[in-house]
């Protein structure tokens, strides 16, 4: 009932079963600052390319759902003013009102299992934000993890939220959390977080060995890779700490709460870090999109 646009490149590598990996859009709209968010969306599609495997990158444009955008729509939305960013909670309702919206992880994940896109890199999930305990505040994308069959690639999760918590809702929901080739879990911008991830994998063989014993298993859910930046392009943990903590000050300062609270840290560590943030942001997003290609291709020489 609802008409899925594919980009040339998205349709013809469904028709040669040629591997393909999702792209979200959110990181584009709200996660990096114009004109670098759409430098960098070409360039990870590039990348992915580059691994031999074909970028999707997905978005609702004008109540039409795309999957793969042509590279024109890909500047225009990196342009766009006041996009909406929808999850699972918007995002059919955008559609039916004939809205223009960024998916998140949550939204992206729905929209890859629709059309049968099993791998999908971001830079980082939504999880646990500080401070839930009274405000609740807790990512869609973790209940997604659980029940789309989507394998997420992301440099963990953002040193803004609390990895701990995020770490106990993802076991309770029953969603792996593998770390790639270490035993720590990620911290986004630093190679190490102090917490130890629940399971480790070293190559993309192995983990995509594992999403489709999932499935053979009759799981819903998918599984979160994460990939931690290099070493390299890292901020070091140390460093980050006190500055997180400030930005997350300004928030409760100015009262910013619900979908807001996010984009606005994000942008306020940009500014206390001197960009840095987002260089380091940059190279763990490639770095996904390299490792997700890998595992789409393991994927599609064992499913065929
Ligand atoms: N982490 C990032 N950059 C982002 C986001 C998370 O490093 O842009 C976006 C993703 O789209 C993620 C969303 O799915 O924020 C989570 O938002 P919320 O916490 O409101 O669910
Ligand atoms: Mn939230």
């Amino acid at each position: 009932m609802i008409d899925i646009r594919h980009s040339s490149e998205v349709a013809a590598a469904r028709a040669s079963g040629k591997p393909v990996v999702a792209l979200e859009s959110t990181i584009i709209t709200h996660g990096m600052p114009y004109p670098q968010n759409i430098e960098v969306a070409a360039q990870v599609e590039q990348d992915i390319r580059d691994a031999g495997a074909v970028p999707a990158t997905i978005a609702v444009l004008e109540g039409q759902l795309h999957v793969g955008l042509e590279a024109e729509a890909l500047q225009a939305l990196g342009q766009s003013q006041g996009v909406a960013k929808l999850s699972r909670a918007d995002m059919a309702a955008c559609i039916a009102t004939g809205g223009t919206g960024a998916t998140t992880v949550a939204a992206t994940m729905i929209a890859a299992h629709r059309v049968g896109i099993e791998v999908f890199a971001t830079g980082g999930i939504g999880g646990v934000h500080k401070g839930a305990e009274t405000t609740f505040d807790i990512s869609a994308d973790l209940n997604e993890l659980a029940q789309t069959p989507v394998t997420v690639v992301a440099a963990g999760a953002k040193a803004i939220l609390d990895l701990a918590k995020t770490l106990e809702v993802l076991e309770t929901l029953g969603v792996p959390v593998i770390a790639h080739g270490q035993n720590a879990f990620p911290a986004f911008w630093s190679v190490e977080s102090p917490l130890k991830a629940p399971l480790r994998m070293d190559d993309a063989a192995t983990i995509a060995r594992a999403h489709a014993t999932r499935a053979a298993l009759g799981l819903p859910g998918g599984q979160l890779v994460a990939n931690p930046i290099p070493l390299q392009d890292q901020i070091p943990a140390k460093e980050l700490a006190p500055i997180i903590a400030q930005c997350q000050a300004d928030a409760d300062a100015h009262g910013i709460t619900g979908k807001a609270v996010t984009p606005y840290l994000l942008q306020r560590i940009f500014e206390r870090t001197g960009g840095r943030s987002l260089t380091a942001n940059i190279a763990l997003v490639r770095n996904n999109a390299r490792l997700a290609a890998k595992i789409a291709r393991s994927l599609s020489e064992i499913t065929g």
